[in-house]
């Protein structure tokens, strides 16, 4: 049977960090679903449309290869989608201790919640001190974002700042 797994995140904005882990799980499962979640303890800078629409162009623009499902989920537990679409697997990625002491309990959690199994991928050294919350900041005052996002969310975040 098809090995299917869930990549869970804000995603707001997608970031060089994510991809890299988008593409690392995509090589290992058969269908990947890449899934914008509703965090109610963070701030939003994008809506969540726009989320997908920039996850999605960053994923088409990386050649990320395999079955790669873009989606939203906000009614409920993310175990629910993981068992309607069959999902196994949660990848979560790992940029320090601090992720690890974050996502541990949660991983804990969902096992059992739903018997599913969280992965933990570590992503390219370059790429793992970057986050959406840096990137928020330098994007608000005004500074480049591009050596730390996807083309894509780079040129709309640029396209933003200037206005038009
Ligand atoms: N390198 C590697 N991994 C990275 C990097 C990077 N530079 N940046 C981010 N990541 C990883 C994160 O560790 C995370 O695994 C994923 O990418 C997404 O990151 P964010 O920041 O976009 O998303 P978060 O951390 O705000 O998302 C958290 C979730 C919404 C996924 C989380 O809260 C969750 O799993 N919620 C489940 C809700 C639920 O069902 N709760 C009940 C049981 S726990």
């Amino acid at each position: 049977s098809a090995r299917i797994a869930v990549v869970p995140g804000s995603f707001d904005p997608p970031t060089l960090g994510h991809l890299d882990v988008i593409r690392r799980a995509a090589a290992l499962y058969d269908e990947l679903h890449v899934l914008v979640v509703h965090n109610p303890d963070k701030q939003a800078m994008l809506p969540v449309a726009q989320r997908l629409t920039l996850l999605e162009e960053s994923i088409a623009e990386a050649g990320v290869a395999g079955t790669v499902i873009v989606g939203s989920w906000s009614m409920g537990l993310l175990v629910d989608y993981a068992r309607d679409v069959n999902a196994g697997v949660l990848v979560k990625g790992i940029r320090s201790q601090v992720d690890v002491a974050y996502e541990s309990p949660m991983a804990i959690v969902n096992r059992h919640l739903a018997d599913i199994e969280t992965v933990f991928l570590l992503p390219d050294p370059a790429h793992a001190l970057v986050s959406s919350s840096l990137v928020r900041q330098v994007a608000a005052l005004g500074g480049d974002v591009s050596p730390f996002v996807p083309p894509a969310v780079s040129r709309f975040l640029d396209t933003g700042a200037r206005g038009i």
